[in-house]
């Protein structure tokens, strides 16, 4: 090797990949960004105040004391060819006009639902089909627990056979993770059929 092939390796930039984090209301994604992400997160998130009541749905998510009111950010190096670079949606309806323009340029979406409100999500899902950007979906656990088999989650939300539904916990770095490389996968593999569609 010559010293400019070295140095031309050497300075090869590692692909970028933009990849939505979605999902409902409180189902965990600014918590899933934050445990994946290498870098210190960015988070917009404003206090839940009274002026939300009857509005927000907090059923389930009673500790919730802050919402996501733009986006999320964070990266995470899969390999020394590919970074990731991750945008956390807001749950709540009223934000939902911002998805679009999050949307741009994303290669895919992991869609979280929270395995004890999964119908929560089924906005986030529709949005992803409809503008056929290819999505896993990330069953989070909350109480470390999965009631439901993943082909239970797939029926429930009427998610076509091939949809991968994956168990996970969002506090848990290794799980968000297995999620991501999971969507990579499918992405590689949908590029190598020649099927992938162009971002929009
Ligand atoms: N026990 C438990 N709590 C969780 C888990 N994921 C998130 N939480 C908590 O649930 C609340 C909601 O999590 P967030 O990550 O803010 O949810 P979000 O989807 O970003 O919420 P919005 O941006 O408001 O839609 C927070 O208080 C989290 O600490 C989980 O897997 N287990
Ligand atoms: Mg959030």
């Amino acid at each position: 090797m010559t010293g400019s092939d070295a140095t031309l390796q050497k300075v090869s930039a590692p692909d970028t990949v933009k990849i939505l984090i979605a999902g409902g209301f409180g189902v965990g994604k600014t918590t899933m960004v934050g445990s994946v992400s290498e870098i210190v997160p960015l988070r917009t998130e404003e206090p839940l105040t009274t002026a939300g009541l009857g509005i927000d749905d907090l059923n389930g998510i009673e500790e919730k004391k802050a919402t996501t009111v733009a986006l999320d950010f964070g990266r995470i190096t899969v390999s020394q060819d590919l970074v990731l670079y991750l945008f956390g949606t807001p749950g709540q309806q009223r934000f939902w006009f911002m998805w679009n323009d999050l949307a741009v340029g994303a290669l895919g979406a992991v869609v979280l639902v929270d395995v004890r409100r999964p119908e929560s999500s089924f906005a986030a899902i529709d949005f992803f089909e409809r503008r056929k950007i290819p999505f896993v979906i990330g069953v989070n656990g909350f109480y470390g627990e999965h009631p439901y088999e993943p082909e239970e989650i797939r029926e429930s939300l009427a998610l076509p056979e091939d949809a991968q539904v994956l168990l996970c916990d969002a506090r848990e770095r290794g799980s968000c993770r297995d999620v991501l490389i999971a969507l990579i996968d499918q992405l590689i593999a949908t590029t190598a059929r020649g099927s992938h569609p162009s971002p929009p």
